[in-house]
């Protein structure tokens, strides 16, 4: 750790120093992230973009009286380590350490929590308002990416912020990067900004200003940005339009430019953006080499930048080659991201079929009704979306997309507890949220075989389906060459028995096969099932077991309310059943981040806590186990 930034403890300190060394600091802090990610994983480009960004707003502002927001908050481990806890931050999203994104419960400085994108505008409008009516003084801050800015989100909140408060601060982040690159319409404006001469020349001499006079002529520069702003070629700042003064773009590296800024806009008594212009992975050639690879990552080699090589293939890669192929004999085949290329796969289907790929941006909600909408006229559209982004869109899958029977696929990448994000990332919700829509037909595959048969099962039938896989590498079974239709809302028996079912969801048939492995072995006969269906769920299997097992055991990757175990106890109680079900899946409870092992060990997510709970309701079914003499 260098020498400056082991006397930072709290936002107080960074006020002693002097901008030689707040530079300094800058430099000290880059290298302290390289090296401690490099160790724990985390989003090494992002926060290195934001190191004098972040530095500046700490030394102008103060927090927490000061409330100071960033959009996603994946950008918030400089915030972090200038707010008291640096000397825990090597343990940042180890399990028991810190957050990576900021949790209001971790620090008085973190106002509010997100992992979401789009949120931070709204939010800071809610606080800036609450302000107002309480008649507090203080500032609010948001920090937004670009690609915060094509989350409609972002624009519900602008169309507000000006009639309702006077005094609110967004920083536009610009470093033209999502994780992939930034799309659409609003990139391209402000693209147009950045690359348009009139700012190169305003930036490089208020740069100079800056530099040569201090705060005064910050004053005088910002008036000229205005003056600039208005002279520019297209007619109308979209900001202004919206009521905000827009000033900028100003370089985001330069410090002294930036807190004479800051120092400015703390003065005015309108909403203002001020447009910042950073780089993404600033002071590490691999990430600047690597972007994508450099948003998120998990340990690596701090000199190289090397990461471990892959074992097995993702599922993320087994459902875009697999789409590949369908999409190849299938013309109606369209698929559609959001702003999650690289995360779902679908960078590698876009070569093939550039023009029937679409990364709309972080618009989760836009994604599903333009779905609808392609569906209307013909075609198959497939929404790729992490399970937890679609949590976003579920009136357009109910409204739109259920309700007019459109025949839309959901592909849920990382369905179940996502590990060291934690819970804003974790995929817990999808079966509770889908499983109540009439008509949506929903299935959670036991390896990549079944992935790819699933997909073709949904392709095959007239309506709305959605498959739910986790984050990381296949089980390892291959792939069958031709992918198959199931037979739509039958479970497959792996093994019949007759005192117990145990029925093991998508990635948690493992831990059913050993449990039944482990009563076959304590002398009860098991019946092991692959459920496939969470809907329509097989009832006809579970009528059939209900006349004669003691206990149905149900494994999922979800919470267990509303979850797939619930279906089965729903199913029952329809029959009239009263054969008990022991239901192992996540509490109602929100839960922290951590090693996926390990939160399942702690949250009753394993096999001991199944057979605890099962062996009671089988006692009276022993028979004597044959020991080889
Ligand atoms: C609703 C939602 N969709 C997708 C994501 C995944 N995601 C996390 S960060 C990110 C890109 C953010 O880009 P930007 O806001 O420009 O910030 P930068 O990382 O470039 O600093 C995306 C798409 C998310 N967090 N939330």
């Amino acid at each position: 750790m260098g020498t400056l930034l082991e006397t930072i403890h709290s936002p107080a300190d960074l006020k002693c120093l002097n901008v030689v060394q707040m530079a300094e600091l800058a430099a000290e802090i880059r290298e302290f992230l390289i090296q401690t990610l490099s160790k724990t994983g985390g989003h090494l480009g992002p926060n290195l973009g934001v190191v004098e960004l972040t530095l500046a707003l700490h030394y102008v502002f103060n927090t927490p009286d000061d409330k100071l927001l960033f959009d996603v908050s994946h950008q918030s481990y400089i915030h972090k380590i200038l707010t008291g806890r640096l000397d825990r931050f090597d343990t940042i999203r180890q399990p028991g350490g810190l957050n990576g994104f900021m949790l209001r419960t971790e620090s008085e400085h973190d106002c509010y929590g997100a992992g979401h994108a789009g949120t931070a505008l709204s939010a800071a409008l809610g606080m800036a308002v609450a302000r107002d009516l309480a008649g507090g003084n203080e500032n609010v801050i948001a920090v937004a990416g670009d690609a915060a800015f094509t989350n409609g989100i972002s624009f519900e909140a602008l169309n507000n912020i000006a009639e309702q408060t006077k005094r609110m601060i967004i920083v536009l982040n610009d470093n033209e990067w999502s994780i992939d690159r930034n799309v659409g319409a609003i990139a391209r404006y402000f693209h147009r900004i950045v690359t348009n001469e009139r700012y190169r020349n305003f930036h490089d001499s208020a740069t100079r200003l800056v530099e040569r006079f201090g705060g005064k002529a910050a004053v005088t520069a910002m008036r000229r940005a205005e003056e600039a702003a208005k002279g520019m070629l297209w007619p109308s700042l979209l900001f202004e339009e919206f009521g905000l003064q827009y000033f900028g773009p100003i370089d985001g590296h330069n410090l002294p430019l930036l807190i004479e800024t800051f120092k400015f806009l703390k003065s005015l008594d309108h909403p203002v953006l001020l447009h910042v212009l950073t780089q993404k992975g600033r002071g590490y050639q691999p990430a600047l080499d690597k972007q994508k690879k450099f948003h998120g990552l998990g340990p690596y080699d701090p000199e190289t930048g090397m990461t471990e090589p892959a074992g097995l293939p993702s599922y993320s890669e087994v459902f875009a080659n697999t789409l590949t192929e369908l999409a190849g004999k299938d013309e109606r085949i369209v698929a559609i991201t959001a702003a999650m290329p690289s995360g779902t796969g679908l960078d590698l289907f876009r070569p093939h079929f550039p023009k029937r790929y679409f990364d709309v941006g972080i618009a989760e909600e836009h994604a599903v009704i333009f779905a609808a909408g392609m569906a209307t006229r013909g075609f198959r559209p497939v929404c790729a979306i992490y399970s937890t982004f679609l949590q976003r869109a579920f009136d357009p899958i109910v409204h739109d997309v259920c309700l007019q029977k459109l025949p839309v696929l959901f592909c849920m990448d990382r369905a179940g507890l996502s590990g060291d994000d934690g819970p804003t990332h974790h995929g817990l919700f999808d079966i509770a949220y889908l499983r109540s829509v009439p008509g949506i037909l929903l299935m959670a595959p036991k390896d990549e075989d079944e992935l790819a048969d699933m997909m073709k099962t949904a392709f095959d039938q007239p309506g709305p389906a959605a498959i739910r896989y986790p984050r990381g590498a296949v089980v390892g079974v291959g792939r069958k060459k031709e992918p198959q239709a199931l037979p739509i809302g039958k479970a497959e028996i792996l093994k019949d028995g007759s005192d117990v079912a145990i029925l093991g969801l998508g990635t948690m048939m493992p831990l059913a096969a050993e449990l039944a492995a482990r009563l076959e072995r304590d002398g009860y006969s098991a019946a092991l099932i692959n459920p496939r269906f969470v809907k329509p769920l097989d009832r006809e299997m579970i009528e059939s077991y209900a006349g004669h097992v003691s206990a149905f055991v149900t494994f999922e990757d979800h919470v267990k309310m509303g979850g797939f175990g619930t279906a089965v106890v729903e199913a029952l109680d329809e029959l009239g059943s009263a054969v008990p079900v022991v239901r192992i899946g996540w509490p109602d409870n929100f839960i922290e981040h951590g090693k996926i092992a390990d939160l399942r060990a702690k949250h009753g997510l394993s096999v001991d806590a199944a057979q605890a709970q099962v062996l009671p309701l089988l006692a009276h079914r022993r028979r004597p186990t044959l020991v080889a003499s």
